[in-house]
């Protein structure tokens, strides 16, 4: 769901952002976490990851009637992801700005689909639409033990 009017508030939030198949097949992992990093968020979770079906589905449930449900699984488990967890203030609406329009057509040149992407189907990330998606889908996917939090040396020169 792209949701235009998010504003990104000023609270500290966190985000899960995965890079789909179609991405890591097309090599551009490290185009698309470069991205995040530049703007100066902080990476607490990273891995390849080979999804099984019932946790795309899990992820994806809020579209289970939708008539692409089945292709959009099947995409999402024909090879592996990169999972991310970012976090900042205002990542959720940020990262979805980053990221761009649902359908790369319609997407800004400078968003990671428009730059990157041509098809609904084929948009090669993800990007959590609300906090409270962002806490499900990162407890969803990561383990615990799998996240770091730490601080980064450049967070002085990132916030005043
Ligand atoms: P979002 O990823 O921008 O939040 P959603 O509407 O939540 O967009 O849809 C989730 C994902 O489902 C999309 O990123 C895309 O991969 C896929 N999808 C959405 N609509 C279509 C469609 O009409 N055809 C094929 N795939 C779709």
């Amino acid at each position: 769901i792209f949701l235009p009017h998010l504003v990104a508030s000023m609270e500290v939030e966190e985000t899960y952002i995965m890079i789909k198949p179609d991405g890591v097949q097309r090599g551009l992992v490290g185009e698309i976490i470069s991205r995040f990093e530049k703007k100066g968020f902080k990476l607490t979770g990273l891995k390849l990851f080979q999804c099984p079906k019932e946790l795309a589905q899990e992820h994806y449930t809020e579209l289970q009637s939708k008539p692409f449900f089945p292709k959009l699984i099947d995409y999402i488990t024909s090879g592996p992801v990169v999972c991310m967890a970012w976090e900042g203030a205002g990542v959720v609406a940020s990262a979805r700005k980053l990221i761009g329009a649902t359908n790369p057509l319609n997407a800004e040149p400078g968003t990671i689909r428009g730059d990157l992407a041509v098809q609904t189907g084929r948009n090669v990330v993800h990007g959590s639409d609300s906090p409270e998606n962002g806490k499900r889908e990162i407890a969803l996917w990561f383990k615990e033990g799998e996240l770091s939090q730490w601080t980064p040396a450049q967070e002085p020169w990132l916030k005043e």
